[in-house]
């Protein structure tokens, strides 16, 4: 199943990348939030490529199936996920399609074609970047520690609130953070080890559906709000090296307070 899965997101990550060094026609979903061709155009070939899953697996899709599934089995697709990373030719976007059963990951991959950069995970099996093997830091120091996180859209409009306190407080316990714009990848760039942990509020389930499966099988506790297991549609995900896990969840818990 995952090769079959990989062989339509190496196919729509053609476009992708035909996408990314070609002009977008950019329409706006909110006062930063964007949407180019290329989005809608990479999410109608995975929706043909992936078709063979049906009836099994319902879809949920940023673009055209935003709707929660009712069906037990759910393939999660961002078809460009890091769109205004895409827009502005930084070269931090991927394709990421998530495959669950209920709320437990099954397969999970994150593409990103112009760095030539393909994550991929089944439950169990391990985490593998272009076919190698990849593992979380194994810091245990959280002052030693490069953190990421991102901001929701709304920040536009409303600010960011208490996201600051809790900005303030990651950087005065770690050795920095890094908003590098793609939920997918910064979960796949902490399940390989270059950020050492990363949160964020306000995701949609197709930003982290691929992503936490990756970070998990590379050995990165994953949860949400209780300090537990997450949940897609929470408004919460963290994903970090076991040894820094809960030191970081106490210092953006404690800051929320
Ligand atoms: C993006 C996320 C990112 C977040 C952005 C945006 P999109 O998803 O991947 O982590 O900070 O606000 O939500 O819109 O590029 O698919």
């Amino acid at each position: 199943m995952l090769s079959k899965i990989e062989k339509a997101v190496l196919k729509a990550g053609e476009h992708l990348l035909k996408g990314f060094h070609s002009t977008k026609d950019v329409h706006f979903k909110g006062k930063i939030d964007m949407v180019t061709q290329y989005d809608v155009e990479v999410e109608k070939i995975l929706l043909e490529e992936l078709s063979f899953m049906s009836p099994e697996y319902g879809f949920v899709a940023e673009e055209t199936h935003k709707e929660r599934s009712i069906s037990k089995k759910n393939v999660y697709i961002d078809p460009i996920d890091g769109t205004t990373n895409f827009v502005h030719g930084f070269p931090f976007c991927c394709i990421s399609v998530g495959v669950y059963d209920g709320d437990e990951g099954e397969y999970g991959i994150v593409y990103n074609p112009v760095m030539k950069e393909l994550f991929k995970a089944e439950r169990g099996h391990g985490a593998y970047l272009n076919g190698e093997r990849i593992s979380t830091s194994i810091k245990s120091n959280l002052s030693e520690c490069l953190i990421a996180t991102g901001f929701p859209y709304s920040v536009a409009e409303n600010g960011c609130g208490d996201l600051t306190q809790i900005l303030n407080v990651v950087l005065q316990n770690t050795r920095g953070i890094r908003r590098a714009g793609s939920a997918a990848l910064d979960l796949c760039y902490t399940a390989r080890g270059v950020f050492d942990g990363y949160y964020e509020y306000n995701l949609s389930p197709w930003d982290i559906a691929a992503g936490a499966v990756i970070a998990k099988e590379a050995g990165a506790a994953v949860f949400g709000n209780d300090g537990a297991g997450y949940d897609l549609y929470e408004k919460f995900i963290m994903a970090a090296s076991p040894n820094i896990s809960q030191q970081l969840f106490k210092i953006i818990n404690k800051s929320d307070q």
